[in-house]
């Protein structure tokens, strides 16, 4: 296989250890734990892994060597270190026994269920530490919920002697792997499941959790690219820029990328909510920002908005709940019918209010809304085209206003949308370590016996030798949701707090950003160089974290 010069020089990179796992470990048990919101309902659902305390890997005596296989599977969308998470994995098993042998289940978690395996070598693993995708094993979306899919992987992983598995996964994938670790559990099969928190959304964080790998890395490669074209933008002079970045519901990772990049406009969905504001608002405000620019001579700007937005605003929330509700109800009812049928069956099913939402919206949107669905229920929002959808309606009304004389500026628009760019970029040096530093947590985690864990590691914005390792029971981290019209224990989504120090530190600055063109360029990912250039986390942590 021929690789890039990067990729090569980048191989030999030696990600950093926590001191504590450095070497031998031991573990020290906190407190009992409670999940966060329906204890009762959780404890019930939960009985063989409620309620067990936190983790923290401290150096300890080498013990015995004792004999484990693990199986590790990559789920969901890709997000850069991931396949630092497989390294640290491996070279920590070996280290404890270089008998120990791990598997790769392919293409996510249906490899489990359908028996697609891979050992993964030394030499196997050699030609993708430290890079970025999920390519070295693939993966998937597919739901591990049923028993018989439960009792299907249980056939390979006894044929393959596993005594774990560790779901590499979002919020989604890691309360599938607590309900497969409770399933085992409670048949007392002896098998482990271990959880890692990935996803480039940066939604799956809490107390425990400071950050998912991949948001790091990702948003510093929006923010290069954001940097790119306000550089643009100002030089030509000429467009607006409509830029939507992916993220799924929350909007943490347009906020990072307005903190680096401080763009004329950023959305966040999580303020629009809470302020209840309509589309047209939302369109007014940013043609008050295009119109203000324009008097200043200033036919450009960038504005970034989050995929989730539509979801977001109240009207349309409203709806897609109802929607939800509709689909899990009557989907087969109107699933095969023609888009006419489809749409005629819908409104006469919705209730007035949200069927007049729903016929406001343009007919793309509104069957994306209506139809599609990813496997855990999902809105597909990356599908949605919310950034040609804002700047024709800011487009309309600006000529509206130009007739009524109220605007002589020009308005010329150009849409991206950043998403799939940025998720198997090379990892930055912080994901690279962090991502080693989860792996080797989470064989650790299957070493001590533990089932129902996710792999931690804190502290991460002191230097990698004082971040802290452990496990925290991955039921801390639920609560009951409505889900495919049910209440389900699922891991509560973190969402962009208004009254947190990112937002806050965005929301002082945004007004002058808006009138002044107060561009900052990030410039691409550095691998070598000046730590302020190639160790820096994310604004968000820092902030976080201060
Ligand atoms: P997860 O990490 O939660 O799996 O999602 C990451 C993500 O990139 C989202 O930001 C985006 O909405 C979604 O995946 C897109 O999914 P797909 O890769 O299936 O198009």
């Amino acid at each position: 296989m021929e690789i890039s010069a990067l990729q090569k020089e980048r191989a030999a990179y030696q990600p950093k250890l926590p001191k504590a796992l450095q070497g031998a470990v031991k573990v020290k048990e906190g407190a009992p734990t409670k999940s966060v919101d329906n204890q009762e309902e959780i404890k019930k659902l939960f009985p063989n892994t409620y309620g067990m305390p936190l983790i923290e890997f401290v150096p300890g005596e080498n013990a015995d060597k004792k004999k484990i296989n693990i199986g590790v599977i990559l789920s969901g969308g890709q997000a850069p270190g991931g396949h630092n998470v497989i390294s640290g994995l491996f070279d920590a098993v070996k280290k404890l026994n270089s008998e120990n042998r791990l598997y790769g289940f392919l293409m996510g978690p249906g490899g489990l269920v359908d028996h697609n395996y891979v050992e993964i070598t030394a030499e196997f693993l050699n030609q993708y530490r430290n890079t970025g995708g999920f390519d070295m094993i693939g993966s998937g979306r597919t739901k591990l919920e049923e028993e018989e899919q439960f009792e299907k992987g249980l056939k390979i992983i006894r044929e393959l002697d596993i005594n774990a598995i560790v779901i590499i996964g979002g919020d989604d994938s890691n309360t599938n792997a607590c309900v497969l670790a409770e399933y085992y559990a409670a048949k007392k099969y002896g098998v482990q499941v271990i959880g890692c928190p990935k996803t480039i959304d940066g939604d799956l964080k809490n107390e425990q959790i400071e950050t998912s790998f991949g948001f790091d890395t990702a948003t510093k490669t929006y923010s290069e690219l954001i940097g790119n074209i306000e550089r643009d933008c100002n030089s030509a002079r000429k467009y607006w820029h409509f830029i939507k970045l992916m993220g799924r519901s929350a909007s943490h990772i347009a906020l990072e990328c307005a903190l680096e990049t401080q763009p004329n406009i950023c959305l966040i969905s999580e303020e629009i909510e809470a302020k209840d504001m309509t589309l047209n608002q939302v369109v007014e405000n940013i043609a008050n920002v295009v119109a203000y620019r324009a008097k200043q001579g200033n036919n450009f700007g960038v504005v970034l908005i989050p995929e989730g937005l539509i979801e977001f605003i109240p009207a349309i929330g409203r709806l897609i709940q109802e929607l939800n509700d509709l689909l899990a109800a009557h989907g087969a009812d109107y699933k095969d019918l023609d888009k006419d049928a489809q749409r005629k069956y819908i409104i006469a099913h919705l209730s007035k209010e949200n069927a007049a939402t729903f016929e406001t919206l343009p007919e793309g949107v509104a069957r994306q809304l209506s139809l599609d669905r990813d496997p855990h229920g999902n809105v597909q929002v990356s599908l949605i085209e919310t950034e040609k959808l804002l700047s024709d309606m800011v487009g309309s009304l600006l000529a509206k206003w130009a007739k009524e004389g109220k605007f002589d500026g020009k308005f010329a628009a150009q849409h991206h949308f950043f998403g799939y760019e940025g998720r198997c970029a090379a990892p930055s040096n912080f994901d690279a370590d962090y991502c080693y530093a989860l792996g080797t947590s989470a064989a650790q985690l299957v070493a001590a016996g533990k089932t129902g864990y996710m792999a931690i590691v804190k502290n991460t914005t002191a230097n990698a030798n004082e971040w802290k390792a452990g496990g925290v029971p991955i039921t801390m981290m639920m609560n009951m949701e409505k889900r495919n019209g049910e209440m389900k224990p699922v891991i509560r989504k973190a969402l962009v707090e208004l009254d947190g120090k990112p937002f806050k530190a965005f929301a002082a600055k945004r007004d002058e950003w808006a009138k002044n063109t107060a561009y900052v360029y990030p410039g691409p990912i550095q691998y070598w160089g000046p730590t302020e250039v190639c160790d820096q986390t994310t604004k968000t942590l820092k902030l976080e974290q201060d």
